[in-house]
């Protein structure tokens, strides 16, 4: 009897090990199918047409501009404009349209930035399906243009400040509604932007 017991416990275990491997198994399966093939890119936006529009907001002791200018471009004829003064907050936004939202599988952001060696620093935010912010942050000491290429994991989970709805999970989670490509704390400055592109 003692025996026919033990010889039980040991097939419930070995069946209990079998289906968590069949789990596994399955959960690395998932995550192949999400990897999108080589060379997947995605042009967020190259700033090319007069009618994109950009949404602005800002704190009340600053002041933000935005829109699409043929004054300095990377590639094309435009890129986006920003000027700014600010004291509190402001940012400048795209909204994706719809089949841009899903980065699964994708790890690399790239913008060029126009720089003007203000020494202020910028950020870059990203706003996921959750309303859960993240950020990257880099200081204006370049002039002419440059290609900012950062690794959608340099882009860290706010820590200083999070919508009240977001839901927190420190994990960037698809689809990606905004895209905050100019943000600033103190300073003033025009700033253009040229294709950005999630590789
Ligand atoms: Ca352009
Ligand atoms: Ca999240």
């Amino acid at each position: 009897m003692q025996k026919n017991t033990c010889l039980t416990g040991y097939l419930l275990v070995s069946l209990i090990v079998l289906s968590c491997a069949g789990e596994t198994k399955k959960a690395v399966a998932k995550e192949a199918e999400e990897k999108k093939p080589a060379g997947t890119k995605i042009l967020v936006c190259d700033f090319e047409d007069p009618e994109q529009k950009i949404d602005v907001y800002s704190g009340p002791q600053s002041k933000i501009s935005a829109g699409i200018s043929s004054e300095q471009a990377k590639n094309g004829k435009n890129a986006a404009k920003v000027e700014h003064s600010t004291r509190d907050w402001s940012g400048a936004v795209v909204v994706l349209p719809v089949e841009k939202r899903d980065w699964a599988g994708l790890s690399t952001f790239r913008m060029w930035v126009y720089g003007s060696k203000s020494n202020s620093r910028l950020n870059i935010d990203i706003s996921d399906g959750k309303k859960e912010f993240f950020r990257y942050s880099y200081v204006d000491d370049f002039e002419g243009w440059k290609e900012l290429v950062i690794p959608l994991s340099e882009f860290k989970s706010r820590t200083d400040w999070q919508p009240s709805e977001a839901f927190i999970n420190k994990k960037m989670d698809f689809p990606i509604f905004e895209l905050h490509f100019c943000t600033s704390g103190f300073g003033k400055g025009t700033h253009y932007f040229d294709d950005i592109i999630i590789e």
